[in-house]
């Protein structure tokens, strides 16, 4: 068995998981915060058998789309006054980032 762990983009997680249980995939969702955004995304954990492993990393690849997002950071002025101007950085995030892990024991009681 697999575990496959999937950072998404929250606009992203509500179609991901209706089209991942109508294919009969079991998912959990996590509401998650990105560390160099720091806004919130969406990660799901996925336990499913490793021949199927593949239907569900197509899917996934299907349904989630790379975005444009604007971060503003911070810079120092010039003259290093202490004073910080913020500028608008562009990043493209998602499709999806995906961890496939082996799962040593999976136990439902
Ligand atoms: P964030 O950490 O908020 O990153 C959002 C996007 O910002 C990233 O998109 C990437 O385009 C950019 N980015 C991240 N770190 C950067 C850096 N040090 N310098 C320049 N740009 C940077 P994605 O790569 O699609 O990642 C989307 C989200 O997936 C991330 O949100 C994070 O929550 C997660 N993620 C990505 N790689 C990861 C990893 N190796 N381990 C754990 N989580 C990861």
């Amino acid at each position: 068995m697999k575990l496959v762990i999937a950072i998404v983009q929250d606009d992203d997680a509500a179609d991901l998981l209706d089209v991942l249980t109508e294919s009969g995939f079991r998912v959990t969702k996590l509401a998650t915060t990105g560390g160099f955004l720091k806004s919130g995304n969406t990660t799901l954990m996925i336990g499913v058998e490793e021949e199927k492993t593949d239907d569900v990393l197509k899917i996934i690849e299907d349904t989630c789309k790379v975005r444009e997002q604007v971060v503003t950071s911070p810079s120092p002025m010039a003259g290093s006054t202490g004073v910080y101007i913020p500028y608008p950085v562009e990043v493209e995030v998602g499709g999806a980032t995906i961890f496939v892990v082996n799962v040593d024991q999976f136990i439902r009681f």
